[in-house]
């Protein structure tokens, strides 16, 4: 379980180039936090994660998307 304010430190933390967006690299560049959105999403791979949410183009999600995903997860609270 994360609150939304977790929830955006996390998210912060992984984009690390501050675009506003956190892409499959910045994923795969923290390993220990992707594994803490796998478990608040239960979705186990990034990749997924990706696939399933992200709306850009380029593959990356953006807050609300991650946010969307943990709820639908009934993680957030
Ligand atoms: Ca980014």
């Amino acid at each position: 379980m994360a609150t939304e304010q977790e929830l955006q430190a996390l998210f912060n933390t992984l984009d690390t180039d501050g675009d506003g967006k956190v892409s499959m690299n910045e994923l795969f560049l923290s390993p220990g936090l992707s594994a803490i959105i796998s478990s608040e999403t239960g979705i186990t791979s990034p990749q997924e994660l990706l696939s399933r949410y992200a709306s850009n183009e380029d593959g990356s999600i953006t807050f609300e998307e991650l946010k969307q995903a943990v709820k639908k997860a009934d993680n957030l609270t």
